[in-house]
């Protein structure tokens, strides 16, 4: 937990002005280049950022999820390729660790994240298991007393940066779809380890997805996370974190999107008035307006619960497929209020409408999200 209430308060403002006068000014240039300049990860870095989520005893900032998720929004307002930078060392990259490793993994690994100086990046995904993570297929075979890794992972987001791998691969092949996985640690140069070429994306360029090949890597015994085959189990839980965080993040957007329709209707006169004047422009607007709302006391609600201990993995499901869902709605309309002008690079809201379609996708899909939801309706009823 962060502090205490003045404390989180200055913080947040702290990255508010951050965001607005470092970040946004930059938004357009790191689309175009597809890097985002080491002055800026220097800035995030100095403000903890990179360790906002690890406990302090590690040397992060230690914030709940109530705290993470109003983090979210704050960066919401900017390119999502800002976040994405340290959004694997507070989120699917560190928490696997944070939640289950030894203590002797956490002093090792943590307090590197917490500072920026080491990348986490989390290897689910695989080019024939995607929503179907259970049926992964790399391999970790036992050696003395060491692992041998073989296999490929897919889109594995910050793996060019990454020094630190939580990868998830399969220790006892008689074992079909979740069971038989279990979870590792792997340090970026061990031999045996290459990463591709960055993905060419539709959007977040800056945020960087590449391949990862394990060809007969060999890791210690000790660079298993967690118990031999519970690694599934690992994986889904840090996934129900990273789902509100997404959640919080399509506000943040969508708050971002409204302004800049709100902005354009003012400005922008058709028929001898401002645009804001048409009732059509105003339902548009009043739609958005709501809808982010919404979603924001669900993600907020939602992250107090998960401080509080509940169990939230299928309402977190929920924030994750109602506000990303919403937050393409909010681009729609965003470009809808722009007209011709929404269609063109020279207004971030077309960038943004690029930009929020991933969260609809990864983390889980929206059929995902339905699926998880669904199953502990059923679940819930039957007991
Ligand atoms: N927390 C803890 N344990 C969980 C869990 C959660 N949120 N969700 C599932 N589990 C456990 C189950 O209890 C089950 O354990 P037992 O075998 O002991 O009962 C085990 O994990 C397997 O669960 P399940 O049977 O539900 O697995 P499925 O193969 O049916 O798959 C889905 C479950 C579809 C939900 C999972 O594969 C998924 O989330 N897919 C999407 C993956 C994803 O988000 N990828 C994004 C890329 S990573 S950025």
């Amino acid at each position: 937990m962060i502090r205490d209430q003045g404390s989180l308060d200055a913080l947040l403002a702290t990255v508010r002005r951050f965001v607005r006068e470092r970040l946004v000014p930059h938004e357009a240039a790191v689309a175009e280049s597809g890097e985002v300049s080491e002055a800026l990860v220097a800035g995030m870095r100095d403000l903890g950022l990179f360790g906002l989520t690890i406990p302090e005893a590690y040397g992060g900032l230690g914030a709940t999820t109530e705290e993470e998720v109003l983090f979210a929004m704050e960066m919401g307002w900017t390119s999502p390729a800002f976040r994405a930078r340290f959004g694997t060392n507070i989120g699917i990259g560190s928490q696997g660790l944070v939640n289950g490793g030894t203590e002797e993994q956490k002093q090792r690994y943590l307090p590197r994240l917490a500072r920026g100086e080491l990348i986490g990046s989390f290897a689910l995904t695989e080019p024939e298991a995607g929503s179907d993570a259970g049926s992964l297929t790399t391999r970790a075979r036992r050696d003395g007393n060491g692992w041998v890794l073989n296999g490929r992972k897919r889109f594995i987001t910050n793996s060019p940066y990454a020094g630190l791998f939580t990868v998830f691969a399969r220790t006892d092949p008689d074992q079909a779809g979740a069971r038989g996985v279990s979870a590792f640690l792997v340090e970026r140069d061990t031999p045996g380890i290459s990463v591709g070429a960055p993905d060419r994306k539709m959007g977040q360029m800056g945020a960087h997805t590449a391949d990862v090949v394990f060809d007969d890597a060999h890791v210690p015994g000790d660079a298993l996370l967690g118990r031999e085959g519970e690694g599934f189990k690992i994986a889904m839980r840090v996934l129900d974190r990273g789902r509100l965080h997404i959640a919080a993040a399509s506000v943040g957007n969508a708050d971002r999107l409204i302004a800049e329709s709100l902005t354009y209707a003012l400005e922008r006169k058709q028929f001898g008035q401002p645009i804001a004047e048409f009732q059509l422009i105003q339902a548009m607007l009043a739609d958005s307006r709501t809808e982010a709302l919404a979603a924001r006391c669900m993600v907020l609600e939602t992250a107090r619960r998960r401080d509080r201990g509940e169990d939230v993995g299928a309402d977190a499901a929920s924030c994750k497929l109602f506000a990303t869902e919403m937050v393409g709605r909010v681009a729609d309309r965003a470009v809808q209020i722009h007209g011709g002008n929404g269609y063109m690079a020279a207004f971030p809201v077309e960038r943004f409408y690029r930009d929020v379609r991933l969260y609809r996708l990864y983390e889980g899909t929206s059929q995902i999200q339905q699926l998880v939801i669904a199953r502990a309706m059923i679940k819930g009823a039957q007991a």
